[in-house]
């Protein structure tokens, strides 16, 4: 099959208990006994735990090892008590996988040896198969016979973020690279945008097939574009993406950072949820996004280094501008900072259990 094709029968047989999670019930926008919580990049990141078990492991490396995977993703369920796991891996997993010569440097993040930027750059880009990684099968495996009622989110980089990294050569502030090729010689961009759309389909595909309950597209950096940018440049390659998943059934999570102008153009890629940064409160999000989507956000990450009764206020405003929502995954607006108090996350998801118990 090739990737854009839609699937209509292959859905993995669905755990009814996991199907009946206040996660995916939320998801479905349909009625929840508490609102869920989870938080991204809760594996890793603030856990004592991980850096355990991470100890002489270069990240990569880490991503490969089944059992090293099952074990970071199953810490912050085990310690939280959050409502969803996502997998641990990496948006730039698929790219390795198809021989890309990236490496995840510590304190940096993704860093590729020769950018991408000329048409014969990409011929590099090949699609990507089950084969190329068989690890992820094995740690869902793995992971959904652990989880027992916990939902596991898969997850893949959209086209545009993974651009931005093949494209600059790594972590990059004002995307000049990026802009640079989509602005000058937009047809080489549009092939490499579906080339990466064709990719992440196929990354997804794998997670749902072997497990997963639903799946998460990270467009961190998309923020960066002006609407009119984000539908011209890069919105046919994110809907092609959500096209070819949309046939098993499972809850399609679209996110990025910096995105309040680009909401309503988010949600019309086609995802079931659109994940809100901490800069637009959810019931205005709400307006922007259109009806017939939940939410999920949006805490802001640093609020947690503020101290327990700063942490219940904003939370409480979150809460508050989420009441009228169709439906609500409670989650931070970025990813959970290094330096974050494991505790405060605990308390976090207790707190939100709590006040929305219905
Ligand atoms: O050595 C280490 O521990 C490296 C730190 C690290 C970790 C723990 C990196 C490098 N990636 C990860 C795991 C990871 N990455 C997860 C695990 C699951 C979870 O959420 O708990 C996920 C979902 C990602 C996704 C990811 N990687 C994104 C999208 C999410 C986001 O934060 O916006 C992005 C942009 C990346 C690239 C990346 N990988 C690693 C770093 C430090 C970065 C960001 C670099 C940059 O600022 O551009």
């Amino acid at each position: 099959m090739s990737a854009n094709e839609i699937p209509t029968d292959r859905s993995t047989p669905a755990r009814p208990d996991v199907q009946q999670s206040a996660f995916l019930r939320a998801c479905r926008r349909e009625p929840v006994p508490h609102t869920p919580v989870w938080f991204m990049r809760q594996a890793g990141r603030s856990l004592p735990e991980y850096r355990k078990v991470r100890e002489g492991i270069a990240m990569l490396d880490s991503c490969m090892q089944p059992d090293l995977v099952t074990e970071i993703t199953l810490q912050p369920v085990r310690r939280h008590h959050v409502d969803a796991a996502i997998f641990f891996s990496d948006i730039v997993v698929p790219l390795k996988a198809i021989g890309i010569d990236l490496d995840i440097k510590p304190g940096v993040g993704p860093v590729i040896e020769r950018p991408i930027r000329s048409r014969a750059d990409l011929d590099r880009l090949r699609e990507l198969t089950p084969e190329d990684v068989p690890y992820v099968t094995e740690a869902i495996g793995l992971l959904t016979a652990e989880l027992g009622a916990t939902p596991l989110i898969g997850f893949a980089g959209a086209p545009f973020t993974l651009a931005s990294y093949l494209v600059e050569g790594g972590p990059s502030r004002n995307h000049e690279h990026t802009k640079a090729l989509m602005y000058g010689d937009p047809q080489l961009w549009a092939d490499l945008l579906d080339r990466l759309a064709a990719i992440t389909s196929a990354f997804l595909k794998v997670q749902i097939e072997a497990g997963a309950s639903a799946v998460q597209l990270f467009d961190s950096w998309v923020g960066a574009l002006a609407p009119v940018d984000y539908r011209r440049s890069v919105l046919p390659a994110s809907r092609k993406v959500f096209a070819s998943v949309a046939g098993y059934g499972v809850p399609r999570i679209h996110f990025g950072v910096g995105t309040g102008e680009l909401l309503h153009d988010l949600g019309e890629a086609g995802a079931d949820v659109v994940g809100v940064d901490w800069r637009v409160p959810l019931d205005e999000a709400a307006r922007r996004v259109g009806p017939g989507k939940a939410l999920q956000g949006n805490l802001d990450p640093a609020v947690l280094f503020a101290g327990a009764e700063a942490v219940a206020a904003k939370t409480g405003e979150v809460l508050e501008a989420a009441r009228g929502l169709e439906g609500h995954v409670f989650n931070l607006g970025h990813g959970v900072l290094p330096d974050t108090d494991p505790d405060a996350l605990t308390r976090l998801v207790a707190d939100v259990h709590e006040r929305t118990a219905r």
